[in-house]
């Protein structure tokens, strides 16, 4: 496996993405497997999710102190975060930091953006092309493209015709983009444009924003980390692991094990204060069935609604805000930064656009249905990913008998455990449809995504084994229960929400991520292996 290659883009494995999947993938495959690796990424840097997503107010939502590389004691021990939620600037620090750490720049090819990858059966080898023409071939192919890069710019007519600027939050200019003096557009209220709008209005001359659906948001509660807790997170990193590992979510805190139900409404307007205070993701672990018991759900709900008109002056923007028509956290429930504060502005207002909808875009701003026009010098598009398919889709991936990615997942993505598709020999797909990935703390779904491959191509050299790929029953039963756990709970209760595709016109309605937890997948996966890779077909 690891001969000499017949020409100098040959490789054992190709990885697609330099974010943190791709990364920690090229060190795990290139420092402890001893393969020769080469990394594709589109970008001119490092980063992944942290490169491109620049909009202003852009900033992680784990903590800081769980949102790292948790497998090299030595990292954790000699990096130091600042705040609680890690500003991307930050991020983007630290992962420089990782890369020249363990010396991983010289096998990433930047400017490569992939867009064809074959399987060439007879050889066994993946054919890659890149945007720029250039040709890899390896054994296997790994992809790290995130679950949230492919960005969705919605189809509104007379976009072509705007005489000012416009930016999608996530392919943010490096220059920054000045607000000084300007009226701003910005479409979508989730997490993107909750983080960003308190922090627009700072300088634009006025904010419009256009909510199509009114969200929940719990404040984040952002400060400098104090030397105190920055000393205890590294004296305590072995027993933070053991708890994001054991947590449904791979955050650094239990859910707790009551009912909503079993509480007085006292005891739990108590508890949900005590929540909003402490601010953070941390305020859906209040209850173990929130997600589970709508009734449960609707005391959350409630109580948020109710801080929005607490804390919204106009009695009918406050109406816009909290006319919440989903169930708490069934949408990637955002954490802010005095998101609703900011329509106290006098230069902000809010557009309701389920009640009139965006008809176009003119040349001087954003046209309504109710004839009004509103103007604008800029439109930001916090519009969200064609989330989770979409950077796989569009990479062009065919795999054996020229069978298309695109075609294989026509009625939604069918993988065996995130990891594989049938048909598609040697291509591993890290946090994929199927897996945990965005409904757990990424860095947590990512290593143990990274590490399951490493040793499972591990495993194949020991035993000689050429081809992985798993087999078509494995991938049925998964696809069903992956459906199964995800109508176990409120999940798709949310119709508009991109977990199930609903924000990408002609996009099939299928759940995408497991919503089984974190901490049982992994249990599952482990078993797999132990069990001579039951489900998947090994041959020599
Ligand atoms: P999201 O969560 O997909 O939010 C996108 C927002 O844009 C959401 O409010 C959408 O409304 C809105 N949207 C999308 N298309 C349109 C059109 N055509 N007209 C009006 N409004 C529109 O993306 P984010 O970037 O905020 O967050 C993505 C993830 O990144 C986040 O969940 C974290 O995991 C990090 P809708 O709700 O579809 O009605």
């Amino acid at each position: 496996m690891t001969a000499p290659p017949a020409d100098a883009h040959s490789f054992d494995a190709l990885i697609v993405g330099a974010g943190f999947s791709g990364l920690y993938q090229l060190h795990c495959l290139r420092d402890r497997l001893g393969l020769r690796v080469q990394l594709l990424e589109a970008g001119d840097g490092v980063g992944g999710t942290w490169y491109w997503n620049r909009y202003p107010g852009a900033r992680c939502d784990s903590e800081s102190h769980s949102y790292a590389y948790y497998f090299s004691d030595e990292l954790l021990q000699e990096w130091t975060w600042s705040e609680r939620y890690p500003e991307q600037l930050e991020i983007l620090r630290y992962l420089n930091h990782v890369t020249d750490r363990f010396d991983l720049r010289r096998d990433i090819r930047f400017g490569a953006r992939v867009t064809a990858a074959d399987y060439d059966a007879a050889a066994n080898r993946w054919q890659v092309r890149t945007a720029a023409g250039e040709r890899y071939d390896a054994k296997f192919l790994i992809t790290a493209v995130g679950c949230l890069s492919a960005a969705n710019i919605p189809d509104i007519p007379g976009l072509d015709q705007f005489a000012g600027a416009w930016h999608h939050t996530g392919r943010w200019p490096h220059q920054g983009v000045d607000f000084t003096g300007k009226r701003v557009g910005m479409i979508g209220t989730g997490s993107t444009g909750i983080q960003a709008a308190p922090v627009i209005a700072q300088t634009a001359a006025h904010l419009t924003v256009f909510q199509r659906t009114a969200n929940y948001s719990i404040p984040a509660r952002n400060a400098p980390l104090t030397e105190e807790f920055k000393r205890w997170a590294k004296e305590n990193a072995a027993e933070l692991r053991q708890v994001m590992h054991a947590t449904p979510n791979g955050h650094p805190f239990a859910i707790c094990d009551r009912s909503a139900h079993d509480v007085t409404p006292e005891e739990r307007q108590a508890i949900y204060q005590a929540g909003w205070d402490k601010g953070g993701l941390q305020f859906r672990a209040a209850f173990r069935d929130l997600l589970i018991d709508k009734a449960a759900n609707d005391t959350a709900a409630d109580f948020i609604r109710q801080k929005i008109r607490d804390v919204v002056k106009d009695p009918a923007t406050a109406a816009k805000l909290a006319d919440i028509d989903h169930p708490f956290a069934t949408k990637r429930p955002p954490i802010d930064t005095g998101y609703f504060e900011t329509f106290n502005r006098e230069n902000v207002t809010l557009v309701d656009v389920r009640a009139a909808p965006i008809e176009c875009i003119t040349r001087d701003g954003i046209e309504t249905r109710d004839g009004i026009e509103h103007r604008l010098d800029i439109i930001v598009f916090a519009t969200g990913f064609d989330a989770m398919t979409g950077p796989l889709l569009r990479m062009n991936i065919r795999g054996r008998d020229g069978l298309a990615l695109r075609e294989a997942w026509q009625a939604g993505p069918r993988t065996y455990l995130g990891l594989q598709a049938a048909g598609f020999p040697n291509l591993f797909t890290i946090t994929g449809p199927g897996s945990p990935s965005v409904l757990c703390n990424m860095p947590v779904a990512i290593e143990q995504h990274v590490e399951w491959i490493t040793a499972c191509i591990a495993d194949m050299r020991s035993h000689g084994f050429e081809r992985i790929e798993p087999t078509p029953e494995a991938v049925d039963r998964w696809v069903a229960h992956v459906n199964e756990a995800a109508n176990a709970t409120l999940l798709p209760q949310a119709k508009h929400s991109w977990y199930l595709g609903a924000n990408i016109p002609g996009k099939p309605r299928v759940f995408m991520p497991y919503p089984g937890g974190m901490a049982r997948y992994r249990e599952t996966c482990a078993a797999v292996a132990v069990n001579g890779y039951a489900g998947f077909v090994l041959s020599v």
